[in-house]
């Protein structure tokens, strides 16, 4: 089988491609990434056989009539996927996740109704409220919080109409928060493992009380699977990581435990506008395709901690362009003040 799989120098995407040609060696991977400062040719620099990296945009048509037409499968992982960045940055959320799903997926419908499978989150049903212990699942009625969720939910759409108006064979995964090695040093989890190897505190949003459920990424690329071979055309999974979701400051002091320091690091900070909650269930997944998480909160967080220790290289200038980011959204803030 052929896959075009885009965003595949991000986090999750280039995780993916590692799974993917682990576990099916004669298919083919073309990685069509634009490479935004959230992409690292590192990530895959040690995968040569049947793989192709494109340098390009998922906006560009004339560079999507030249690869679709030797495509089976689209794994369509590109976006701008930061919720403080969209804050920031809210049209480049619209440009890049809706304008560009819109652009593959009539490059999909032109080149023969190829199969299209549509990463997304469960921020796209909006939040639980902080004392409940709902659970969103396939049937909860999208109310997007961010513009980051807004887009995706925008893009959701989007990927269920082709399907419906013009029969374009398409399956969504709704995911919880991945975490794992590869991460941009932006996001919660590796921000906090390398601002405690760095001595520094914790930025923690608000009292540090809303809650998600965590993924590990080698879970949600086995789930990509399960879908990818066994769901039904037409039908979104929810997937999800955890029984119970994670309170942030809870999540936070078990980092702090596993790497040996102290709750002192922890910093509150003002909270992000339109601060959200989410929990997923992952049943319909389980019941219908046989699927569950293999990494319990601890076991994940163990190999997540012990990657960034020995991959410094790695995120160094990651971390320096994050942190120049979220020095600049403060400086706004404190100038609205
Ligand atoms: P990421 O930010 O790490 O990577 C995104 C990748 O997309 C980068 O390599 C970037 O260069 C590429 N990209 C951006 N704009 C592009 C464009 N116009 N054309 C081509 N490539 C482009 O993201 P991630 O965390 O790996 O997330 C991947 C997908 O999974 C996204 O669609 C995101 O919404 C979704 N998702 C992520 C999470 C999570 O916890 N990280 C959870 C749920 C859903
Ligand atoms: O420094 C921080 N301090 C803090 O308290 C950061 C970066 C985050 N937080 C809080 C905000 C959230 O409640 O931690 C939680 C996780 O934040 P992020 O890592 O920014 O992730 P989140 O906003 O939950 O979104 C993630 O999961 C859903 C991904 O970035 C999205 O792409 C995905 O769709």
């Amino acid at each position: 089988m052929k896959l075009l799989v885009t965003g595949g120098l991000g986090f999750i995407g280039s995780n993916f491609i590692r799974y993917w040609l682990s576990r099916h060696p004669s298919d083919v991977v073309v990685n069509l990434d634009k490479v935004t400062y959230a992409a690292n040719p590192e990530n895959l620099a040690d995968i040569k056989n049947n793989y192709t990296f494109v340098q390009g945009d998922i906006l560009d048509v004339e560079l999507l009539d030249k690869i679709l037409p030797r495509t089976d499968l689209i794994v369509h992982f590109a976006a701008e996927s930061h919720v403080d960045r969209s804050i920031d940055d809210p049209l480049l959320f619209v440009k890049t996740n809706v304008l560009g799903t819109y652009t593959l997926l009539s490059a999909a419908k032109k080149y023969g109704n190829i199969r299209f499978h549509h990463i997304s989150t469960d921020e796209v049903f909006g939040s639980i409220p902080l004392d409940s212990t709902a659970q969103f699942s396939e049937s909860t009625p999208y109310d997007p919080s961010s513009p980051y969720s807004a887009s995706k939910a925008s893009s959701d759409h989007f990927v269920r109409a082709f399907g419906k108006t013009f029969g374009l064979p398409i399956t969504i995964t709704n995911c919880s928060n991945n975490y794992g090695p590869f991460q941009h040093p932006e996001k919660l989890i590796p921000r906090m493992i390398t601002n405690l190897i760095d001595g520094q505190k914790i930025p923690v949003y608000g009292a540090g009380q809303n809650f998600r459920d965590w993924l590990y990424v080698n879970d949600h690329c086995s789930a990509i699977e399960a879908v990818i071979q066994k769901g039904k055309l037409g039908e979104t999974y929810c997937v999800g990581g955890l029984k119970e979701t994670s309170r942030n400051i809870d999540l936070v002091k078990k980092v702090i435990k596993l790497m040996g320091k102290s709750d002192d690091q922890i910093e509150f900070v003002a909270d992000r506008p339109a601060h959200d909650n989410y929990a997923v269930s992952w049943d319909k997944i389980l019941t219908e395709l046989g699927w569950e998480p293999q990494e319990t909160l601890e076991s994940g967080l163990q190999k997540t901690v012990d990657w960034y220790l020995t991959h410094e290289s790695w995120w160094r200038s990651a971390k320096t362009e994050a942190e120049a980011f979220y020095k600049k959204l403060n400086d706004y803030k404190n100038l609205k003040k």
